[in-house]
């Protein structure tokens, strides 16, 4: 479908999920320099059936000379499940974290807001220039803290796992995202690039143990195969949502 065609899901998300979608784009457009990354023709635009439901995917991606893969996806299921996925794949000459953004929401409320700065060392601490970057924001503060799954070893001290409580803590929760962002841009832009195979191949294996770890989310391959089956789910978490080198 030609791309002025698509009807566009944005406006009919949770308004958090579009001001996020809004923000992540602008973000990336005012600090680097994007090209359009093409996803497999076939899972650019995706329509199912969960329970009887509409389950539509709508994908947007970038690359820049920092990042291999900047994915944004908005989902929706029916009238019932808004989503927002978002991870920035960094090209591997760059020792760069994982930025992550999750929300899952419906009727009306997002149960699920998180976002970090995932390190891909190996003794998963992340750069100084990040640590400093994001102790100097101001503290979060929220109502309802979430509990990390078992999986989530890969995120960092700086990791916000929410429900937002009221539309200040949205906002907030907004904020903080945008914030995160401009800091990765801002180190990502003054990083010099690596080029020996043994500084590759320990980036590579960062973004792997990431991806792997990530594709142990449950709760993301359940939506994914009531709708499409299991095979679909699988080849989609795995070359879509968390594909590694
Ligand atoms: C949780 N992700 C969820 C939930 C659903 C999805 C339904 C449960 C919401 C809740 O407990 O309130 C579903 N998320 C999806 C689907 C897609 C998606 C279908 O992105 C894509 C099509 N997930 C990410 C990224 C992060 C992430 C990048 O995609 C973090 C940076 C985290 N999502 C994440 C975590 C949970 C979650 C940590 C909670 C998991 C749990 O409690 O077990």
């Amino acid at each position: 479908m030609p791309e002025t065609l698509k009807p566009s899901l944005r406006e009919q998300q949770h308004p958090l999920i579009r001001q996020l979608a809004d923000c992540i784009e602008s973000t990336w457009k005012s600090f680097l320099d994007l090209e359009p990354y093409h996803l497999p023709a076939e899972l650019g635009y995706v329509e199912g059936r969960l329970e009887g439901e509409k389950l539509t995917i709508e994908n947007r991606c970038y690359q820049s000379p920092q990042f291999r893969k900047m994915h944004l996806e908005l989902a929706k299921v029916g009238a019932n499940l808004d989503i927002l996925h978002c991870v920035m794949f960094p090209r591997p000459e760059y020792a760069l974290p994982m930025f992550g953004t999750d929300l899952v929401g419906g009727r009306g409320q997002i149960s699920a807001a998180i976002v970090d700065l995932s390190s891909t060392n190996r003794d998963l601490t992340l750069p100084d220039g990040y640590r400093e970057g994001l102790a100097a924001l101001p503290a979060a503060n929220f109502s309802q803290p979430r509990e990390l799954p078992e999986w989530g070893d890969i995120f960092s001290e700086f990791c916000l796992f929410i429900r937002p409580g009221s539309a200040e803590e949205e906002a907030q929760f907004l904020d903080r995202v945008k914030a995160f962002l401009e800091i990765h841009c801002q180190q990502a832009l003054a990083l010099e690039p690596v080029s020996s195979e043994e500084e590759l191949e320990n980036i590579l294996a960062g973004q792997r143990y990431y991806c792997t770890k990530q594709q142990k989310n449950d709760k993301t391959r359940r939506v994914l195969e009531k709708a499409f089956g299991l095979e679909w789910a699988e080849n989609y978490m795995s070359t879509v949502l968390f594909d590694f080198v």
